[in-house]
């Protein structure tokens, strides 16, 4: 028996029909309905989340603050039926369950700048939903997530431990890797500035990671709330900019990626109706910045894991994460120019 139906026993559902929904690059997910109940199975990642007690305890936080609140409803875990939140099996693997909420369907890239504008302003609402949620009770599930001194020098690190090949490929993309170090002073100075809060923040604001209502075609709320941990204004906003501004993703080839500006305006200003009261004039004045530090560090990012040999990324083929590189850097070039052109 394959382990993902040994993992849907465990969670109550026998002789399950699976189905694949998503192609994340981290966690494997799975769709699973038996007996008319239907549910998404993960297996986590534990290389990536070696925490997996604070997924789970964030997680619980988050629910049962917006449930109390009752603005956004995310789905609730299912526990195993022992009654724990996760089950390993004899492999080692981690699994756990989430409710699949009736009507709702996800988007995918290209769409519309009306549903970006509702999923960017969703994912406003989440953060600012949080606001009341005390910061310290929330853990780091990835610590130094998107801290982007600690990639660029992780970028260093993967340099020095490189093979020859996969340096010399890389040489023009480090060179405007380093040619953009203002970005990382930038956010160096961030951490020193009051104007700057930490928050809420969901650090992976994929078009995809946003649940839609069947009937209105509104977004209903954010899933994969895993990296869902404290953070900076620039971090939920960016990762939309990075994207969804393109007509496809970073597996996209660089010479297909393009700046959208209907969709650029619809990030922001859903973002900014989203987040109303939560954002401070610094952080407001600096939104543009945030596309640029996100693209940036994917960049950082994909090239580390590639001068790594990929131990990180799932990967198809030998040199995709170069090619997910070079697309972010190429992309990072277009929206320089299109957020200052001169
Ligand atoms: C990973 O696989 P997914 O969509 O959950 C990554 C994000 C990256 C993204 C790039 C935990 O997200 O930070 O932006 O790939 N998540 C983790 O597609 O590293
Ligand atoms: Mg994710």
């Amino acid at each position: 028996m394959e382990p993902v139906v040994f993992a849907a026993e465990r969670f109550g559902f026998y002789t399950p029909f699976f189905e694949l929904p998503t192609d994340g690059l981290i966690h494997k997910t799975y769709k699973v309905t038996a007996n008319s109940r239907t549910a998404i199975l993960q297996q986590v990642n534990i290389n990536v989340f070696r925490d997996t007690n604070a997924v789970v305890g964030n997680y619980r936080l988050i629910h049962s603050h917006l449930e109390r609140s009752g603005t956004l409803r995310v789905p609730a875990m299912i526990k195993t039926m022992q009654g724990d939140d996760t089950w390993t099996d004899k492999e080692g693997s981690c699994w756990r369950a989430f409710e699949f909420i009736a009507n709702t369907y996800t988007e995918a890239l290209p769409a519309s700048s009306e549903k970006i504008f509702s999923a960017a302003k969703c994912y406003g609402q989440f953060t600012s939903s949080l606001s009341g949620l005390d910061i310290e009770k929330l853990k780091p599930t990835i610590p130094g997530f998107h801290d982007l001194s600690y990639r660029y020098r992780q970028l260093q690190t993967a340099i020095s431990n490189a093979n020859d090949e996969r340096l010399t490929k890389s040489r023009t993309l480090l060179e405007k890797i380093n040619g953009r170090k203002n970005l990382v002073e930038f956010y160096d100075s961030l951490k020193t500035n009051p104007e700057f809060k930490i928050r809420a923040m969901h650090h992976d604001t994929k078009l995809s990671n946003i649940l839609f209502d069947k009937t209105t075609g509104q977004a209903a709320c954010p899933i994969d709330l895993d990296t869902t941990m404290p953070g900076y204004f620039f971090s939920d906003v960016g990762d939309m900019i990075r994207s969804m501004i393109s007509p496809s993703d970073e597996n996209a080839p660089a010479e297909s990626v393009e700046v959208n500006p209907e969709i650029y305006r619809a990030i922001v200003s859903g973002y900014e109706s989203g987040i109303g009261n939560s954002f401070t004039t610094a952080e407001r004045n600096e939104i543009h910045k945030a596309g640029m530090i996100m693209l940036y560090m994917q960049a950082i990012r994909f090239l580390a894991d590639y001068l790594s040999n990929d131990t990180y990324y799932k990967i198809k083929y030998a040199e995709q994460n170069f090619d997910r590189a070079l697309n972010q850097i190429t992309l990072l070039e277009k929206l320089e120019r299109f957020v200052a052109p001169n």
